[in-house]
């Protein structure tokens, strides 16, 4: 017989399932991004302004067993980017370096097909292609953001130090390096330098 000593409150307290991204438990958290709430990130603000600022770009659930900001501590988290375009560019992330540049993070794809953009401090930006399976190691230093190039939700899971902490303020402002545009159902990496007579 197992004493009560030997329970991990935390056992079964969350469930997952990898393919779906379906993610339960009483604890766990959840958050959306509407088109509305991601304006100045789209290239093409003409095309932004004129879709329904209600259309939801992407949905997080996330789980924190620690306090945010306490050390040593990891939360686990999935995000669901739904496929869509603004103008040519694809349904993105909003995207962040993290406070703290020293904290990594894991991102693995469950389901779709997209890029994850890494940027460092001297904005030079590169992609890694997301498909299921794929296993992404962010380097702490990096800004990061993942665009769903596919024709389904892009789904991929997260884990990252509780004091990891978000800088949402410089991409807000400077964006990252490059942009995921698909033209002619092709999915093509501009960097910024090439577009920026558009912004
Ligand atoms: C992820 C992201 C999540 C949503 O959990 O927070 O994919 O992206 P934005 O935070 O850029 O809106 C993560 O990177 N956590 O650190
Ligand atoms: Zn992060």
């Amino acid at each position: 017989m197992i004493s009560s000593m030997h329970v991990n409150p935390f056992q079964q307290a969350i469930s997952v399932h990898w393919q779906t991204g379906a993610m339960e438990g009483r604890e766990v958290k959840e958050s959306r991004k509407l088109l509305g709430d991601l304006k100045g990130i789209f290239l093409d603000e003409a095309a932004c302004a004129s879709a329904d600022a209600n259309t939801v770009v992407y949905r997080v659930k996330w789980w924190q067993p620690s306090e945010p900001g306490s050390e040593g501590g990891l939360f686990w988290g999935v995000t669901a980017i739904e496929s869509g375009k603004v103008g040519d560019e694809c349904f993105m992330t909003h995207g962040h370096f993290h406070a703290n540049s020293t904290r990594a993070e894991y991102y693995t794809t469950a389901q779709g097909e997209g890029r994850l953009l890494l940027m460092d401090r001297e904005r030079k930006t590169w992609a890694e292609v997301m498909s299921p399976g794929s296993l992404h190691y962010i380097d702490g230093r990096y800004a990061h953001r993942v665009v769903n190039a596919g024709s389904v939700p892009l789904i991929f899971w997260a884990c990252w130090p509780s004091d990891a902490g978000y800088d949402y303020g410089t991409i807000a402002k400077e964006g990252f390096g490059a942009r995921i545009l698909e033209q002619n159902g092709e999915v093509l990496v501009i960097p910024q330098t090439e577009i920026s007579i558009k912004n």
